[in-house]
């Protein structure tokens, strides 16, 4: 359908009408999209001032957009908390085996019969999320609850978040023969958006850890000049990748970025990125595990609710 107002949404898919027009991208549209979206983002988090505490971890996020913040809750609150989502599930792995998939290429949600999560490959790669409930994850929910979590996470993206936001999160590794998307370099979007993942067990570098490039956050003209270019193709459905625009190692030198930095992190450490910066899931022998309260949210950069 013909809908003009795709353009201030979150819409990024250059299949979809004015979104991929060839005219309009190459009179600038997707950086202009791009532009203004930067100019709201700086608006919302003007809006959502971090606290005192919080100040030097937001102000590394918006210049590097990744951060790992260690020790991230006190001791006796990350045992409570770890104790209950390890639990949950790895309780939730023995009540509903996942299946093997050797589908390459990002598949569907698959939702469990008894509604308390789903499962979801990325080529090989399981990642099984659990919703967080009053009955089953009563310490969980009540952490993301308090000011800590809560405090951090608002400031974070600039923006409130519903409970619906944060799940438990279990990720495993599958056969490196059957391709997984996550482990090519990738921006998920056009737009800032937060991606979050507070380590329930340490995420050494056998777990495959979370790969970001430093600075790839940033709109210089470099980077607007590649979004340009990549608009243009992805309008002739060259590269168009849904709108995650991948680049290759050597697009990102071309781009001026430091080397990618491995986000290896111990337990109760919260490592929080802008994921419209590169990144990419790291390298891991089948079966390596990595488990984590995760939050995500995409919204529309062009308005201010959560
Ligand atoms: O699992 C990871 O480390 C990152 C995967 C990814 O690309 C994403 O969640 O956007
Ligand atoms: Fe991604």
């Amino acid at each position: 359908m013909w809908n003009p107002l795709a353009v201030v949404t979150s819409e990024k898919d250059f299949s979809k009408p004015l979104i991929g027009n060839r005219l309009a991208n190459a009179a600038g549209l997707h950086v202009a999209r791009i532009m203004a979206a930067d100019g709201f983002d700086r608006m919302r988090w003007a809006m959502w001032k971090p606290t005192a505490e919080n100040k030097p971890w937001i102000d590394t996020l918006r210049r590097d957009g990744v951060v790992a913040v260690p020790n991230f809750l006190p001791q006796d609150q990350f045992e409570k908390v770890r104790e209950e989502g390890v639990s949950a599930l790895r309780n939730s792995l023995t009540a509903i085996p996942p299946r093997d998939n050797r589908l390459p290429g990002f598949g569907a949600k698959e939702p469990f019969k008894d509604g308390t999560g789903f499962d979801r490959f990325d080529g090989g790669t399981l990642n099984r999320f659990l919703f967080v409930s009053p009955q089953r994850t009563p310490v969980t929910l009540s952490t993301i609850h308090a000011p800590r979590f809560r405090n951090f996470y608002a400031a974070a993206q600039g923006r409130d978040f519903p409970d619906s936001a944060i799940t438990l999160y279990y990720m495993r590794h599958g056969p490196q023969d059957v391709h997984d998307d996550q482990k090519d370099f990738h921006r998920d979007t056009f737009h800032f958006t937060i991606k979050f993942w507070y380590f329930l067990e340490d995420a050494g570098p056998e777990t495959g850890p979370f790969i970001y490039v430093k600075g790839s956050n940033r709109s210089d003209s470099k980077r607007l000049k590649w979004e340009y270019d990549r608009s243009l193709k992805a309008s002739r459905g060259i590269r168009s990748e849904g709108g995650a625009f991948r680049a290759t190692e050597q697009e990102l030198k071309d781009l001026g970025l430091p080397e990618p930095t491995v986000m290896t992190a111990k337990a109760n450490t919260m490592v929080i990125a802008d994921t419209h910066g590169f990144h990419r899931r790291g390298d891991a022998v089948e079966g390596a595990e990595r488990l984590s309260i995760y939050g995500g949210m995409r919204r529309s950069p062009y308005w201010f609710g959560s």
